[in-house]
């Protein structure tokens, strides 16, 4: 189709939420929705654990290693600097990037710490300059709904206390953020689905309309 003329450039499409949120889902489907429909698209999720940074953050994650809070604060960073270009490159070819979890994920769980050095202004420096989203679907599910789900696993961060500053700072970023989209992601695997592939198919459109041309 159209979408997938040589001189119109992908979109950058991503995807946060709450833990159990089912953004991994979502981004799965979105993908081969979109594939169905002609796009080239590509499918990537941070942290990107397969770099030698990658590594780092996922013995922290696993509770391996300890990192200072700042530290790994930079190594998420990091982790999505070293792919910048290839996402930059990948949207001026006309592929459609969808991204699980990004900065947004970046900022709010180092400032859920609640580390007095580490306040969010603090956290957003080292993203200034990323690839900008054209569109962040935001899942948004109560903790009774996350919780029908199964338990937390053993991974840093999924526990109670911290999810619940996630969850209120994650709301305070996209109350003020343009270009999101929140979404019930409460509802059946499908309707979410739906859901998303509508606001995604706007978004499209108005790229189109604006005719993105290759950078
Ligand atoms: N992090 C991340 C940082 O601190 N800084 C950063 O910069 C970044 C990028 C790892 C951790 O790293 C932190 C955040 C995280 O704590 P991760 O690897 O993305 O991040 O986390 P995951 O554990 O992979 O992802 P989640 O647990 O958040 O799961 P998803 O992807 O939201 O959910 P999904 O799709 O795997 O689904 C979960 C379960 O629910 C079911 C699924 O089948 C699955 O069993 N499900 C549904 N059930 C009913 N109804 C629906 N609508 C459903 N959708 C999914
Ligand atoms: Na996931």
């Amino acid at each position: 189709g159209q979408s997938t003329s040589p001189t119109r450039r992908g979109a950058l499409i991503v995807v946060e939420g709450l833990d159990r949120a089912g953004k991994s889902s979502q981004c799965e489907m979105l993908r081969d929705s979109l594939s169905r429909q002609g796009h080239v698209v590509k499918y990537i999720r941070f942290p990107d654990r397969t770099t030698p940074i990658g590594k780092l953050i996922d013995s922290y994650l696993r509770g391996s290693s300890h990192q200072d809070d700042h530290s790994i604060h930079l190594l998420f960073s990091a982790n999505r600097w070293e792919i910048a270009k290839s996402i930059e490159e990948d949207i001026a070819n006309g592929t459609t990037v969808i991204v699980d979890r990004y900065s947004y994920s970046g900022v709010v769980y180092s400032a859920a710490k609640a580390n007095p050095t580490l306040s969010l202004e603090w956290a957003w420096r080292p993203e200034i300059g990323l690839p900008r989203p054209d569109i962040c679907l935001f899942l948004s599910i109560s903790p009774e709904e996350a919780a029908k789900r199964g338990g937390f696993g053993a991974e840093r961060y999924e526990n109670g206390e911290m999810q619940t500053r996630v969850r209120e700072l994650f709301q305070t970023i996209f109350e003020k953020q343009q270009d999101v989209s929140i979404i019930d992601a409460g509802k059946s695997i499908e309707e979410v689905s739906q859901e998303i592939r509508g606001v995604v198919a706007d978004c499209i459109a108005r790229l189109d309309v604006a005719g993105a041309l290759r950078k």
